[in-house]
C-alpha cells in the first residue's frame, strides 16, 4: 500500500537507465547482480549465467532461471549501498534500485529518503515514532541528519533566517500518498521553532483541524481527501518567531451535493477507528481558538444542516413536460428557515427561472433535472460560500499583530492526482492541478537546472525526464484544447456529453496524450499513468448553474451569511468564463506564486566562506579565491565543479562547509567573549 507522498509511482523521473550495454560480460564475470522483469510485471534481481545473441539466461534469487533480452536488464548497485539515506548515493540510479532502496526502508520503518534535495515520504499507513518534542530539538541542534521532514522544515527556516530570502515546501504526490500529512508536521515543526508567547503557532496548526472538517471527504482512496488546495503562509518576525499567516485556497467549488443530504447514499457513513465526537470537539476548540464567536459558530452549523435539508427537497411532476413543482414538506420548510426566507419563495426559486421576453423577464417552470440541478446548485453555493468566508475569518484571526517582516515559509498542499474507477469532471480538474504542479517540479528540478550547467560549462551527465508539456497542451491550448473545447459545448444550448465527447476525438486526437474511448469516453496519458474519463455531466457541471432567482433569494435572506455570500458573488469580478476557468486560474495563481528553490545551488555561494582563507588569497579573481577556500576546507576536487561563474558542489558539501562556518563562528565568539573577560 506504499505511496510516495513526493513522486507518485508512476511519476518517478525517468533516471539514465546505466543500461548494461556492452558490460554484460563484466557482470557474468564478477557475478554481480541486475534486475530484470522476466514476466513483464514486477522487478526482480538476478544473476547473468550466460548470453546467446541477444537473449540472456539469468538465475533469480528464487532459483528459477528465465531468458530475458539482454537490453531489457539493468544493473543493481552493490549490496554496501542497500538502504543508503539519499538515493543519489546509489552507482546505479534506475527504476528498480531506486524502488527497492525505498522499500529497503520502508520495511524497517524509515519512511523518509532523500532524492537530491528533495525529499521522498512513503505512507506508513500507521504510527511511526519519529515525531514530538524530542525529534524537533534533535534535529534544531543538528543531532540529527536522516531524511525528515523536520530537516526540511529547519533547512527552510535557517535558509529564511539568514539569508533573508523567502521559502516553499511544495508537497506532491498522489491521492491518499501523505500530503497533508506531512504539511502538517512541516507546520508542527515550524510552529515548534517558531512559538513565542501570543500563542499564534498554535492557531496555526489549529486551522487545518477547521479546514479539513469543512473541506475534506472520504473517498475511495483516503478517508480523509481533501477537496480543496492549500497555500499556507506562515511569517516571521526578526527574531524568528511566528507573528502571522495566512491561507489560499483554491477550491473546485465542486463538492458534490449527493455526499451530503444523501450522506446515506455512499453507504459510509463512519471511518473505522475516527471517533465523530472527539473530532467534533476538537473542532470547536479549534474555531474557539481561530476567535470565531459563539454567534458565529452557530450560524456555521446552521448553514450545514441548510444544505442538509436542501438535499432532501423533492419534487412532484405536474405535467406532460416534466415540469415539476417543489413538494411542500418538512425539508424546504426548514431550509427556508435555516436561510432566513420564505417557505414559498424557496419553492419558487427552486420551481422557476426568469427569461428574458422582449424588454421584459418573464418566470419560466423547471423541468424535473433543471429543479435537481438549481438545488444541488444552491447546495453547494452555500457550502463553498461558507469554506471561504471560514478561511476568511481564519485568515483575519492570524493577521492580529502581523508585521510586514517579508520574511515567510510557505507550505503547498493540494488535492492529489486520482484515478477510479468512473472519472469525472472532478478528477479531470484535479489531475489537471496536479500536471501543472509536475511540470513546475519538472522545470525546477530538472529542466533549469541542466540549463544552468550548460550555460556554465559544467560537464555532467543529462538526466533524462519526462516532460509533460504535451499533456498541459492538451489541456490548455487555445482554441482547441480539453478546456476550451469543453467551455464551447458548455455555452451550446443543444450540446450534450455525447457531442463533447465527440468533438474532442474530432480535434485532439493529434495529441499523443488523448485517447478517444467508445461512448462519451476519452483517456489523457497522465504523467502519474493513464485515466479514463465518463464526460457524463462534464458539462452540467462546468456551467455554473446558480440562477438569477436563486441569486436574488439569498441576497433578500434575514439571515446574516446567506446574504454575505450573495453580496460576495455579485461583487466578486470572476475572469470571464466558466467554473473551470476560475478553477484552474486560481490553481495557477498558486503554483506560481510558489517558487521551487534548490538551495544547493544558489548564486552567492562563493564568499560565504572567504572569511576562513588566508589575506593574500583574498585579493586574487574570484576563481583562484574559490579554489583557495575548497582547499581550505579539504574539499575534495571529485566533489566539485568549477564552472564558468559558479561552483557546482555535489550534495551534503554545503552542509559540510556550513558546518565548518558555524564552528568557526562560534569559536570566534568564545574568543571575543574571554577577551572581554580578560579586559574588564
Ligand atoms: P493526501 O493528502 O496525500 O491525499 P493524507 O495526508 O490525507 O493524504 O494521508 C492519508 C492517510 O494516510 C492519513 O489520514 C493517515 O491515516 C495516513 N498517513 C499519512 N501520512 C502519515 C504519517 N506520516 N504517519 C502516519 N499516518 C500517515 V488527497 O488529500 O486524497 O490527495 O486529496
Ligand atoms: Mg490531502
Amino acid at each position: 500500500n506504499a505511496k510516495l507522498a513526493n513522486s507518485a509511482p508512476g511519476s518517478l523521473p525517468r533516471f539514465r537507465e546505466s543500461q548494461l550495454d556492452d558490460n554484460v560480460g563484466y557482470f557474468i564475470k564478477k557475478k554481480l547482480r541486475i534486475w530484470c522483469r522476466p514476466r513483464n510485471c514486477g522487478w526482480e534481481s538476478g544473476k547473468i549465467q550466460s548470453t546467446s545473441g541477444e537473449k540472456a539466461s539469468v538465475l533469480l534469487s528464487d532459483g528459477s532461471v528465465v531468458t530475458v533480452p539482454t537490453q531489457e536488464l539493468v544493473p543493481a548497485n552493490p549490496d554496501i549501498l542497500e538502504g543508503v539515506d539519499d538515493l543519489i548515493q546509489l552507482s546505479y540510479l534506475n527504476e528498480p534500485s531506486v524502488l527497492h532502496n525505498i522499500q529497503c526502508r520502508y520495511s524497517q520503518d524509515v519512511i523518509y529518503s532523500k532524492a537530491g534535495p528533495v525529499l521522498v515520504a512513503v505512507n506508513p499507513f500507521k504510527d511511526v515514532q519519529l515525531y514530538g518534542n524530542e525529534f524537533v530539538t534533535a534535529y534544531r541542534q543538528k543531532l540529527l541528519d536522516s531524511p525528515h521532514v523536520y530537516a526540511i522544515a529547519d533547512t527552510a527556516y535557517d535558509e529564511m533566517m539568514t539569508d533573508g530570502i523567502n521559502q516553499s515546501i511544495i508537497i506532491s504526490g498522489e491521492s491518499g500518498a501523505g500530503k497533508t500529512e506531512t504539511a502538517k508536521i512541516a507546520m508542527q515543526y515550524l510552529a515548534a521553532l517558531g512559538g513565542g508567547s501570543g500563542g499564534i503557532e498554535s492557531e496555526v496548526v489549529q486551522t487545518s483541524c477547521i479546514l479539513e472538517a469543512f473541506g475534506n471527504a472520504k473517498t475511495s482512496r483516503n478517508d480523509n481527501s481533501s477537496r480543496f488546495g492549500k497555500l499556507i503562509e506562515i511569517h516571521f518576525n526578526g527574531t524568528g518567531r511566528i507573528c502571522g499567516a495566512k491561507i489560499q485556497t483554491c477550491r473546485l467549488r465542486l463538492t458534490n451535493a449527493c455526499d451530503y443530504n444523501y450522506l446515506n447514499q455512499s453507504d459510509c457513513v463512519e471511518i473505522h477507528g475516527v471517533d465523530d465526537a472527539q473530532k467534533f470537539s476538537s473542532l470547536m476548540g479549534a474555531l474557539n481558538t481561530v476567535r470565531i464567536c459563539k454567534e458565529d459558530q452557530e450560524h456555521v452549523f446552521e448553514m450545514i444542516a441548510a444544505v442538509l435539508w436542501l438535499g432532501n427537497i423533492s419534487f412532484l411532476v405536474i405535467d406532460n413536460e416534466n415540469h415539476i413543482e417543489v413538494v411542500a414538506d418538512e425539508a424546504v420548510m426548514n431550509a427556508a428557515g435555516l436561510i432566513g426566507c420564505d417557505t414559498d419563495d424557496l419553492m419558487l426559486a427552486l420551481s422557476t427561472r426568469k427569461i428574458q421576453a422582449g424588454k421584459d423577464h418573464v418566470s419560466k417552470s423547471l423541468t424535473l433535472q433543471q429543479a435537481i440541478d438549481a438545488r444541488d446548485a444552491l447546495a453547494k453555493f452555500i457550502y463553498a460560500s461558507l469554506f471561504d468566508w471560514l478561511v476568511e475569518k481564519i485568515n483575519l484571526s492570524l493577521a492580529v499583530g502581523k508585521q510586514q517582516t517579508g520574511r515567510s515559509i510557505s507550505i503547498l498542499d493540494i488535492y492529489g492526482f486520482e484515478s477510479f474507477k468512473k472519472n469525472s469532471f472532478e478528477q479531470f480538474c484535479i489531475n489537471y492541478a496536479n500536471e501543472r504542479l509536475q511540470q513546475h517540479f519538472n522545470r525546477h528540478l530538472f529542466k533549469l537546472e541542466q540549463e544552468e550547467y550548460e550555460l556554465d560549462g559544467i560537464d555532467w551527465t543529462k538526466v533524462e525526464f519526462e516532460d509533460n508539456q504535451d499533456c498541459l497542451d492538451l489541456f490548455e491550448m487555445k482554441p482547441i484544447g480539453l478546456i476550451s473545447l469543453l467551455d464551447e459545448e458548455s455555452n451550446f444550448p443543444k450540446a450534450t456529453d455525447i457531442t463533447f465527447a465527440t468533438k474532442l476525438k474530432q480535434h485532439l486526437s493529434a495529441n499523443r496524450c488523448l485517447k478517444g474511448e467508445r461512448g462519451g469516453a476519452f483517456s489523457v496519458r497522465h504523467y502519474a499513468g493513464e485515466v479514463l474519463y465518463d464526460t457524463g455531466e462534464f458539462l452540467e457541471k462546468n456551467r455554473d448553474p446558480l440562477n438569477s432567482v436563486t441569486i436574488e433569494l439569498l441576497s433578500s435572506c434575514t439571515r446574516r451569511l446567506p446574504k454575505l455570500f450573495a453580496s460576495a458573488l455579485q461583487q466578486s469580478q470572476k475572469p470571464a468564463g466558466s467554473l473551470i476557468q476560475s478553477g484552474i486560474l486560481a490553481c495557477q495563481k498558486h503554483s506560481v506564486a510558489t517558487k521551487f528553490k534548490r538551495y544547493l545551488w544558489s548564486a552567492g555561494i562563493t564568499f560565504r566562506y572567504a572569511f576562513l582563507i588566508p589575506e593574500n588569497s583574498a585579493h586574487q579573481d574570484p576563481l583562484s579565491t574559490s579554489v583557495a577556500i575548497l582547499q581550505q576546507f579539504n574539499i575534495l576536487p571529485e566533489m566539485y565543479q568549477v564552472g564558468y561563474t559558479k561552483l557546482f558542489f555535489r550534495p551534503g558539501q554545503i552542509g559540510a562547509l556550513e558546518n565548518v562556518r558555524k564552528q568557526f563562528l562560534q569559536g570566534t565568539l568564545e574568543v571575543q567573549k574571554c577577551f572581554r573577560g580578560h579586559r574588564a
